[in-house]
């Protein structure tokens, strides 16, 4: 048994957070499991990710036992394990879904946050930790949420602690799409097969125009559009597209 575990359905790899005992707390070991799974997910047959917790927890962040010693220098540990791995999804040219099965609290919330989309068991919850316990919001959790929510509501809800259920987090938008528990996976896996059939490099680069977009002008974004929309007609999967519209047909998209 491993801290974090890997399987791969087709073009789709699923990353396991596993300390179910702990609602998937992460250690530093974990955080190490995690980096190398993510380093998997790049390999170009991969085409869509889904990252999951096993048992009732999605992630509940930092494993507070290793605080018992006190916590020591928490700049240096966070730049070693924590940004490492919410670099690691962004820079992933694929899309990676976070099926939120049970308690997202706090690097947990942000690393769901870090995702591309969020799905949601109805028995999830969101919590932003952080402040319970005297933090403050890190791993990316204040760039994302808002991004996500907005800043009045992010901080609001960020400095607040209050738990979120799976039905408010959709109500605000921080979920697209809430589901019943034992469904989760199966729609997890069916949403992450629908992208791993498209055009991978397009939606790659889709995700990263969009990264780019909140905090360029203009001027910059339209000549990354540019630059990509180059790149992507050099795609066989742009050649299918076209081919397969003129030949009134299904496109088969390779990835490629
Ligand atoms: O550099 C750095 O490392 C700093 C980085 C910090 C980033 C952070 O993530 S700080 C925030 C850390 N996380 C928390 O503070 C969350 C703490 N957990 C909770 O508040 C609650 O567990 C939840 C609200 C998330 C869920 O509540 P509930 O009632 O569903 O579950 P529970 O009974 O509290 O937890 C179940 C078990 O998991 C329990 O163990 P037990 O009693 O059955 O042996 C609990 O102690 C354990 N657990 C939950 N969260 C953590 C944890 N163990 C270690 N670390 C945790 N974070």
């Amino acid at each position: 048994m491993t801290e974090v575990e890997t399987g791969r359905e087709g073009g789709v790899l699923t990353i396991t957070l596993n300390r179910p005992e702990v609602l998937n707390a992460l250690t530093r070991e974990t955080q190490k499991q995690l980096v190398g799974a993510l380093k998997e997910a790049r390999a170009n047959d991969v085409r869509a990710v889904v990252l999951t917790g096993a048992g009732r927890g999605f992630c509940v962040g930092q494993d507070l036992t290793e605080f018992r010693e006190g916590a020591g220098d928490i700049s240096d540990r966070l730049r070693a394990t924590y940004h490492p791995t919410v670099l690691a999804i962004r820079s992933l040219e694929k899309p990676v879904i976070a099926a939120v099965n049970g308690a997202a609290a706090g690097a947990g919330l942000s690393l769901a946050c870090a995702c591309d989309l969020r799905i949601a068991a109805d028995s999830a919850t969101f919590v932003p930790a952080f402040i319970n316990i005297g933090l403050v919001p890190d791993s990316g959790g204040t760039y994302f949420i808002s991004r996500l929510l907005g800043p009045a509501r992010a901080f609001e809800w960020m400095s607040s602690g209050r738990r979120l259920s799976a039905a408010e987090a959709h109500a605000w938008g921080l979920v697209s799409e809430v589901v019943e528990s034992d469904q989760l996976a199966a729609r997890a896996a069916e949403l992450a097969e629908t992208y791993a059939q498209l055009p991978t490099r397009g939606v790659g680069m889709t995700k990263r125009l969009f990264d780019h977009a909140q905090d360029a002008t203009l001027d910059e974004q339209l000549e990354l559009e540019a630059q990509l929309q180059s790149a992507a007609t050099k795609t066989e999967d742009f050649q299918e597209g076209v081919a397969a519209f003129l030949e009134k047909r299904d496109p088969r998209f390779s990835g490629r």
